[in-house]
């Protein structure tokens, strides 16, 4: 009799080798999965209006940018749109993105819904179809999903519902994608807004945490074909204490060790409202940090990698090779930040150190 199976050993090769490719050293994931709501706003920032044709001409932007963004861009998380588009001259995004060596990935979530009865807290839908979503984005060229969770720091909150929920409905999103091939991105985001500490910040990743990790394993998931995305651990928006980068490092990398299987194949932080220059001086100062790190830690960042694109881009065809030159830049800030080499203020974008923080971001 079998109680459970792990995936075949030719099943679990596969997963880790996307896995530990995803997270070389020096490379981490853009994060351009943004959902039609979510770019129509970005768009916003900068005039533009929300049509599938300039959707198509941004990610062309993002896509035809020189292949060095390929030395430390290893993979791009898509919405299921993008996956299918194509350039100005045919050829499909995938096409653009594995001539470059970087591998294709998808978000797979149908987006975040309330939960009923809690202190407007949520979980996140999709399962359904989940498999035949997977087996399908697999042939089409994708390796890796990303499914995102939200978590809320209230007075009473994250409560058991919602930390148990989501907890479970991230294993079982991992379980299918692993059945299809596909390497899951685990994204349970502690959101930033409030005014509590650094230290209530820390206690509610680890718990969360620690509630992922028990669901993964109840899952039989297997963890070394996984990746986890987390938020750094930072103060409340609204906290009015100034802590350092070392004190973020040093809160993040002592929660992600007291809950994170050292098996797990790699850490690739979301940026969460942080601005660009900061998101890359935190993830600096935790590759820098000299505790037990059995991990390698990046990047997976969606505004701290677009901010400075979309502003120098501004929907005009000539700003393209600016908008361009600006992600190469950014991806290359992250780069050396993933390796603990960046020198903070280095690299300066068109967004500056401008805060991309947006206030309830749980859609
Ligand atoms: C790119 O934004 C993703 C969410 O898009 P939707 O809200 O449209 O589903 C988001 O999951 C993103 O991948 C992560 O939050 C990381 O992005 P940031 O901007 O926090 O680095």
């Amino acid at each position: 009799t079998t109680y459970f199976n792990y995936p075949s050993p030719a099943l679990q090769e596969e997963l880790s080798k996307i896995a530990n490719a995803i997270v070389a050293p020096g490379k981490g994931i853009l994060a351009a999965d943004e959902s039609t709501a979510t770019i129509g706003k970005r768009f916003a920032d900068i005039g533009i209006e929300n049509t599938d044709e300039n959707r198509r001409h941004y990610r062309q932007l993002l896509f035809t940018t020189d292949k060095v963004v390929a030395e430390n861009v290893s993979g791009v998380i898509l919405f299921h749109e993008t996956l299918y588009q194509k350039a100005d001259d045919g050829t499909p995004f995938v096409e653009l993105l594995k001539q470059k060596g970087i591998i294709p990935g998808i978000k797979v979530d149908k987006g975040v819904v309330p939960l009923f009865g809690s202190e407007d807290e949520c979980t996140t839908q999709g399962l359904d179809d989940l498999a035949q979503h997977c087996a399908q984005y697999k042939k089409d060229g994708c390796h890796f999903a990303k499914w995102r969770c939200v978590l809320k720091i209230k007075h009473n909150t994250p409560s058991y519902q919602a930390i148990l929920e989501n907890a479970n409905v991230l294993a079982r999103y991992a379980s299918i994608c692993q059945a299809n091939r596909i390497v899951p991105i685990v994204e349970p985001e502690v959101l930033p807004d409030g005014d509590h500490d650094l230290d209530r910040a820390q206690k509610v990743t680890e718990t969360v945490l620690a509630a992922v990790y028990k669901a993964l394993n109840d899952h039989h998931v297997f963890l070394e074909g996984t990746l986890l995305k987390p938020n750094m651990v930072t103060a409340g928006q609204s906290n009015t204490t100034k802590y350092t980068a070392q004190d973020i490092a040093a809160a993040t990398v002592t929660a992600l060790n007291r809950t994170v299987p050292a098996a797990v194949a790699g850490i690739t932080f979301l940026s969460g409202g942080q601005s660009e220059e900061e998101a890359s001086v935190n993830l600096d100062a935790i590759n820098k940090y000299s505790g037990k790190k059995p991990w390698p830690l990046t990047f997976s960042y969606g505004r701290a990698l677009q901010a400075s694109v979309l502003r120098a881009w501004g929907g005009k065809p000539d700003n393209v090779k600016a908008a361009q030159s600006e992600l190469i830049k950014r991806a290359k800030a992250n780069g050396l930040a993933a390796k603990g080499q960046y020198q903070a203020g280095s690299v300066q974008g068109q967004a500056g150190d401008q805060g991309l923080f947006i206030k309830d971001h749980n859609y």
